[in-house]
């Protein structure tokens, strides 16, 4: 058994900072305290111990300590990402038979109409009923469920456990480091593993949080400028606005700023240097949602010397490569306690791993030093700002239009977003790619429409008539 988490960090470390939001800070006390009430709170409204709910909402105080509050409880948390359409978010709901949705009333529209909710102010200004917060927790407990999509089109909710968040956190500190004093700015969604993962540190370390609710690149740029932060997680969308943010304004990181967390998919190599010449450290990773985060990382002193590598795996990690080609090429697998125990839903009964290792469709290699370089990734995965995008899906919603015969989806580069999506369909009946684009856009998230859609006679496919995705920008 091991502590729960929010109750340790109170007691070794109550009146350190834990988190600033605006210009409001909360202590490790304070927010254990309000989280408990949350927590009391909750039970008069049915929520039992261990239950599995939903809970979706911006990226502030409120949040998180709803979230310490589920996790008093034990619960099961679906963790919704908000930029998701009605369609989507009812498929999530459905799959994991979440028995309570927890919902910021600024998102409430957000979710499908017939779905029953608790909204965060009625839960706050709620009674509160008698609770025995649970002091200590089990390793196998799953703290939160994240769904990432599938080569189906269908997402898969993956279960990331106290032990997987736990070995995360302690292997992360074991290779980048930790003072008292440390800050860790969190502009990333607390919804995906790159946001929680933060949290998780910041009470296994007892280090305060800078949550930002929206990028704000002015304001961050100046945190970084000031000092005010020691640490930061990024995709390389967000790495480019402030590098160019600090680029337009002549100025430098503080020398207080130790390192940012640069994730989600590959990052362009000049962004590094022009990190580099901005004083900014910059490590690359390697993780996903299936990992808890991280698995391999490159310290920041080997950025310019291992351009490009994800750097080697964390302490407790392990990387193989599968079935390598005569230059060392394969399929990346993983091994470790970071590893999900496996999937919810449809997906429970899929096996995780195979003899141990994760699989991840991802292709890379490991120079004779131990250095990973991820060169390609898992099927046919687009990412656009961070944001994973599988072509099945928006195909799977192109071709429920009775005009569309067949569909065909890829990314194609993008300036602003790194990448995004483009769709070539053949059709049976006339119709406009505008009004096919507001038809995805009432399935689909934003960011998943195809940002164009291209009218053809006929897709490339094999002899098996198996549709080739990368021969249709050809
Ligand atoms: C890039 C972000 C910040 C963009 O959001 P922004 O600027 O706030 O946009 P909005 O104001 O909300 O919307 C404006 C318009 O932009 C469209 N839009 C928004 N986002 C995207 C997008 N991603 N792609 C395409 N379009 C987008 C909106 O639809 C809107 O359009 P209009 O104007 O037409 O209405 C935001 O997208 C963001 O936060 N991205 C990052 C998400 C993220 O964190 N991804 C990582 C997921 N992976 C993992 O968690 C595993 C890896 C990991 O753990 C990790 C990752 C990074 C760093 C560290 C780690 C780690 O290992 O710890
Ligand atoms: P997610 O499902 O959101 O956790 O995304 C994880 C996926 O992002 C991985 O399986 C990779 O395909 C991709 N990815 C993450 N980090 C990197 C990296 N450093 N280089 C290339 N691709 C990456
Ligand atoms: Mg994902
Ligand atoms: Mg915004
Ligand atoms: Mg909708």
């Amino acid at each position: 058994m091991y502590p729960n988490w929010i109750l340790q960090r109170a007691y070794l470390t109550p009146l350190r900072k834990a988190l600033t939001f605006k210009k409001q800070s909360w202590t490790f006390q304070e927010l254990s305290d309000e989280s408990i009430k949350r927590a009391r709170q909750l039970v008069t409204l049915g929520i039992q111990q261990g239950d599995r709910i939903a809970i979706m909402g911006p990226s502030k105080p409120e949040l998180v300590i709803m979230m310490y509050a589920c996790m008093h409880l034990q619960c099961e948390m679906v963790m919704l990402n908000r930029r998701l359409s009605q369609d989507e978010l009812a498929y999530q709901l459905k799959d994991s038979e979440a028995v309570a949705v927890l919902i910021a009333d600024e998102d409430v529209e957000k979710l499908p109409s017939e779905t029953t909710y608790h909204l965060f102010s009625a839960i706050e200004e709620g009674a509160e009923g008698a609770v025995n917060i649970v002091k200590e927790w089990p390793l196998h407990q799953t703290t939160t469920i994240m769904y990432t999509s599938g080569t189906t089109g269908f997402p898969k909710g993956v279960r990331q456990t106290v032990g997987n968040h736990q070995a995360s956190a302690t292997a992360s500190v074991l290779n980048i480091g930790l003072q008292a004093q440390d800050v860790w700015l969190c502009a990333v969604p607390l919804f995906h593993i790159s946001g929680f993962s933060i949290l998780v540190r910041s009470l296994l370390y007892g280090n305060q949080i800078f949550l930002y609710d929206q990028f704000d690149v002015e304001a961050i740029a100046q945190n970084i400028m000031d000092g005010d932060v020691t640490h930061m997680s990024v995709v390389a969308v967000t790495l480019e606005r402030i590098l160019h943010t600090l680029e337009q304004r002549n100025a430098k990181a503080s020398s207080y700023f130790k390192l940012m967390l640069a994730g989600g998919g590959p990052v362009p190599v000049d962004y590094l240097a022009r990190a580099h010449a901005l004083n900014l450290a910059v490590a690359q990773t390697y993780g996903m949602t299936e990992t808890s985060s991280q698995t391999a990382t490159l310290a920041s002193e080997d950025a310019m010397r291992k351009i490009g590598s994800a750097g080697k795996p964390l302490f407790f990690n392990q990387i193989m490569i599968a079935e390598p080609n005569a230059k060392g090429e394969g399929e990346i697998c993983i091994r470790g306690p970071h590893v999900t125990p496996g999937y919810i839903g449809r997906f429970a009964q899929k096996n995780a791993t195979k003899a141990g290792w994760l699989h991840t469709g991802d292709i890379g290699y490991v120079d004779e030093e131990g250095y990973l370089f991820v060169i390609d990734r898992r099927a046919d995965l687009i990412i656009s700002g961070g944001e994973n995008i599988y072509p099945a899906e928006i195909e799977n919603v192109l071709l429920t239009h009775p005009a569309v015969k067949e569909a065909g989806v890829c990314g194609m580069p993008d300036e602003q977003w790194g990448q995004v999506p483009i769709a070539f369909i053949v059709l049976n009946e006339q119709l406009s790619v505008e009004q096919l684009q507001a038809f995805c856009l009432q399935k689909l998230a934003k960011y998943k429409v195809p940002k164009e859609i291209i009218i053809t006679d006929s897709l490339p496919r094999n002899g098996a008539d198996k549709l080739l995705r990368r021969k249709l920008l050809q």
